[in-house]
């Protein structure tokens, strides 16, 4: 009798557990290869674009500020960039040393750039009428870029979006979000399906009508339609620069700042080559130094960059950002050792250094001189047996009291010189300094 009460308990239990495991969906996470796999690219183009550079204007937000309402979700209608050429565009990034692509398929506007089927809003209906997401991903392929597709998740065009005009609230509607998420489900197996992307960047995530657990849908159904896609962070709520409560997304996404060194949580910064994300006639360009630097202090935080670029309305990137972007290449074809697939520290970035490290290996990147020698912190347990350029000469260094490499006169790059250090251990394993 004891044995049958003991074998009922048993059986109870294990019944309720079963049920309390399916009750509890599994959440399907990005796999940590695919993520570590986009981290070592640590350099990629973003490009916005769509029938709001017909003026010249931010994307999105200028809807209702510097463009009527009518007058943007116009331009589509003459939007006919016929000097488009994808190519082009991949080559530009290919050779300023990107790794990857990011397109806006879809920005807040609700324009979309490929020809869905769940939306009239798109290019097939202006008068290019040619697939621009379909053919970057066609180039991208061809000159082994990886390819990656960035999504709004607000669309204020859209009929079902509560929202119209961020600037004001009267023009809310009471609109349909299960309508609006399943079509933006919808779109989103046609964009995987299609274009095989191997990250999507969210956007937009900030407004009352998106919820976590829309996010946690939407990230979920990915999962289902690819396990291997990486997702940003900004499918969820909160402050992207850090995980938090309302986080849905696989890493952090700090925008025209540099994240902070962080050597647990993936991040990217997303920053303008000028001011603005679309194209701008005559818009400030930011400088070689400031370029380079810029993705150095990335990579020595431990993160990628996303450096955005914003073509012209006639399908062309302006020439003198190709060209800037070109000097970026031809330095990291010198230097890329120290950027590529490498993680960030052991020391902090700041404004005359910041270091990468790989196997035994720490990179300086030295962006000025402070006096004849760099000295650097002690490192506990490391002995240093070698050091010199990254581009050739060797340097002589002393390190009883804190490491002091002694620097020739002029450096041998005025925007960004690599000191290679050799070190007797695995430099990845050095805490923080
Ligand atoms: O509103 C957008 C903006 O237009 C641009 O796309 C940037 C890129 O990261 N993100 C949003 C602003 O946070």
């Amino acid at each position: 009798m004891k044995k049958r009460i003991f074998l009922l308990i048993i059986t109870v239990f294990t019944v309720c557990g079963a049920i309390a495991q399916q009750s509890t969906p599994t959440f399907l996470k990005t796999p940590k290869d695919k993520i570590d796999q986009f981290m070592d690219m640590r350099f990629g183009m973003f490009i916005h674009f769509g029938p709001v550079t017909l003026r010249g204007t931010e994307i999105g937000w200028s809807r209702n500020q510097q463009v009527a309402q009518d007058d943007y979700d116009s331009l589509y209608k003459e939007f006919n960039p016929a000097l488009f050429n994808a190519d082009a565009w991949v080559k530009a990034a290919k050779d300023a040393g990107m790794k990857y692509l990011t397109i806006t398929a879809k920005h807040h506007d609700g324009f979309c750039l490929w020809p869905t089927s769940y939306s009239g809003y798109n290019i097939s209906n202006s008068p290019f009428k040619r697939d621009i997401v379909g053919e970057l991903a066609k180039a991208c392929k061809k000159q082994g870029i990886v390819f990656c597709i960035y999504c709004t998740v607000l669309d204020w065009h859209d009929a079902d979006y509560p929202i119209h005009n961020p600037n004001d609230k009267k023009f809310n509607v009471k609109g349909d979000m299960r309508a609006f998420v399943n079509r933006m489900k919808n779109e989103l197996h046609e964009l995987i399906t299609n274009y095989k992307p191997t990250m999507l960047w969210f956007d937009g995530f900030w407004e009352e009508p998106w919820t976590k657990e829309y996010g946690q849908e939407v990230y979920q159904y990915i999962k289902t339609v690819d396990p291997s896609v990486v997702i940003n962070n900004r499918l969820g709520k909160g402050d992207p620069t850090k995980f938090s409560e309302g986080s849905v997304g696989d890493y952090l996404t700090p925008e025209q700042q540099i994240g902070k060194l962080d050597m647990v949580n993936p991040w990217e910064s997303c920053i303008t080559i000028c001011n603005q994300w679309a194209w701008k006639p005559n818009d400030s360009m930011k400088s070689l130094k400031e370029c380079l630097q810029t993705l150095a202090k990335t990579a020595g935080g431990n993160g990628n960059l996303l450096f955005n670029v914003g073509p012209m309305m006639d399908g062309r990137m302006e020439a003198r950002q190709v060209k800037r972007l070109a000097e970026i290449g031809s330095w990291l074809k010198q230097n890329g050792t120290a950027i590529y697939s490498t993680k960030g520290g052991p020391y902090k970035p700041n404004d005359s250094y910041a270091t990468t490290r790989k196997g035994n290996k720490i990179y300086i990147e030295l962006f000025k001189k402070d006096g004849a020698m760099l000295t650097l912190p002690a490192i506990p347990g490391i002995k240093i047996t070698k050091a010199g350029w990254l581009s050739g000469n060797a340097l002589t260094f002393t390190q009883n009291d804190g490491i002091k490499i002694n620097l020739p006169d002029t450096l041998p790059d005025e925007n960004v010189s690599v000191i290679e250090l050799d070190i007797d251990k695995n430099a990845e394993l050095i805490p923080v300094i």
